[in-house]
């Protein structure tokens, strides 16, 4: 999978070469490029914002940058998912991330400011399919972490990246429960005890076990999963 990454602040991304997705990097698995928005200007200032018409407080960004850079970048491949991190748009989910794992090509435009011209959304729909999606219910500043959060989730589920399959669909979300606790040595620490069960080398009690875990946490802690 290929991922362009268009931003004011590109340096934002540095930390995401590292660790799990450095390791897919260097296999070609995941080929991550990041831009910054302000080599598609041509005035003096490198602007990328301007006042909003109709008035209101903030700048919003212009859209000539942005028309040049997914021009630019959608040429690379016939069908991109162009993603848009917005608090007006659909809820990022596990599911999420599970669809756009199958992309052969990720543009993920990260507005500041107020946001984006909104013709540039629409101008991003003949390039290539365009999705809108927010991290959750909260103001960020901009779109940087909700796309390096993206870029995480999804990169971690293409094939490679992730050593052990099986750790894949053993985990929060995969199977729509919280994970079951997790307990390593010592047995004993600071008074506290390790579940006896974890102890006793039964693995068909240990699955039944850990999956009631897994059920009671979820009622207690996100009962939303269970669709109470
Ligand atoms: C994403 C962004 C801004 C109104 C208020 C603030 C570009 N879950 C999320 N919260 N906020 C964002 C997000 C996601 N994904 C987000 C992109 C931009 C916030 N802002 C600031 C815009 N409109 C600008």
């Amino acid at each position: 999978m290929r991922i362009d990454v268009v931003s004011i602040f590109p340096s934002y991304f540095d930390g995401l070469a590292l660790s799990l997705l450095g390791k897919a990097r260097e296999s070609g698995i995941l080929d991550l490029h990041v831009h910054d928005l302000r080599d598609w200007t041509s005035d003096r200032h490198r602007t990328v914002d301007d006042t909003p018409y109709g008035g209101g407080a903030g700048m919003v960004m212009k859209p000539e940058p942005w028309g040049l850079a997914l021009d630019e970048l959608a040429a690379s491949s016939s069908e991109p998912t162009i993603i848009f991190p917005s608090p007006a748009g659909e809820v990022f989910r596990q599911a999420t991330a599970r669809d756009l794992a199958q992309r052969e090509h990720l543009i993920i435009g990260c507005g500041r400011y107020e946001g984006i011209d909104e013709r540039v959304f629409e101008y991003a729909a003949t390039l290539g399919e365009v999705r809108l999606v927010s991290l959750g219910d909260y103001v960020l500043n901009g779109g940087e972490v909700a796309a390096m959060a993206m870029i995480e989730a999804v990169g971690r589920l293409i094939p490679g990246v992730v050593g052990n399959p099986e750790s894949l669909v053993e985990e929060s979300h995969e199977d729509g429960l919280l994970e079951y606790p997790s307990y390593t040595k010592p047995s004993a620490w600071r008074d506290r005890a390790v579940p006896e069960i974890l102890l006793s080398g039964n693995h068909g009690a240990i699955a039944a076990w850990r999956r009631d875990q897994q059920v009671e946490r979820t009622r207690v802690r996100r009962p939303d999963l269970l669709g109470d």
